[in-house]
């Protein structure tokens, strides 16, 4: 099984991205931001408490999160591997990631990690948000506070796997395609060495 999570900033390209890597290997996508976004239109009790934070630009609680990743893994027991997309944002999102991939033993392969500027970031949410629909994209003021908490709550979920060997910083800025390229060429040598690796016992 293998598993990577795409991660960086709010608009770093992590949906653009995922769409592209999961048509490339066969992953199964796993996007919180998706998931919640469907929760909101479908007017669940979970989307309606999600909707409150989300439209202040502040990340869900972790609990609501954690039992949704939990389900959805759940439901896809036999996938051979998931891209995590905008999952784990907080230090106890990674812990509790940690523990329902440990059943499984398939561990997080890679976090791949993409750079870009924070004018570039409010850029290219701002264009999103006259298209989009999204709430969350439209209002500057709200794009700059799903900034900070990055800042605040997320960027530590890097330092947390660093501490395994796992980040691949990866410049996020340039074409797509380029981006792509430079993505796939760090998933494919990660690849090889997890299929060279015994199997467990
Ligand atoms: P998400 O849905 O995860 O979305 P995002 O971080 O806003 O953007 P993403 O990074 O996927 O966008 P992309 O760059 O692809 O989160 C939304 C909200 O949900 C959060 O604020 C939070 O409230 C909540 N949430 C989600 N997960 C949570 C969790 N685990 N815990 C708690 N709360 C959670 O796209 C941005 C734009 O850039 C697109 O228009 C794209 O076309 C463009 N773009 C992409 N690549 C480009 C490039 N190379 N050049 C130019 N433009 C580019």
């Amino acid at each position: 099984m293998f598993n990577l999570i795409l991660f960086g900033p709010p608009g770093s390209g992590k949906g653009t991205q995922s769409e592209k890597l999961m048509a490339r290997y066969h992953l199964r996508h796993l996007s919180t931001g998706d998931l919640l976004r469907s929760e909101i239109s479908r007017q669940t009790a979970l989307g309606v408490e999600a909707k409150k934070f989300m439209d202040k630009g502040q990340l869900v609680p972790d609990e609501v999160v954690i039992g949704m990743i939990s389900t959805v893994l759940d439901e896809h027991k036999n996938a051979t591997g998931f891209l995590f997309d905008g999952f784990p944002r907080t230090s106890a999102q990674a812990e509790a990631l940690d523990k329902l991939l440990e059943f499984k033993q398939a561990p997080i392969s890679v976090m791949l990690a993409l750079e870009v500027s924070e004018d570039e970031l409010v850029k290219r949410l701002l264009k999103r948000g006259q298209t989009s629909g999204r709430s969350d994209d439209t209002n500057e003021q709200v794009i700059r506070a799903r900034i900070e908490e990055y800042r605040l709550k997320t960027e530590a979920v890097a330092d947390y796997y660093r501490q395994f060997n796992k980040v691949v910083m990866v410049k996020g800025e340039g074409s797509i395609e380029e981006i792509f390229r430079n993505l796939c060429q760090v998933i494919d040598q990660k690849k090889k060495i997890v299929q060279e690796l015994p199997e467990p016992l």
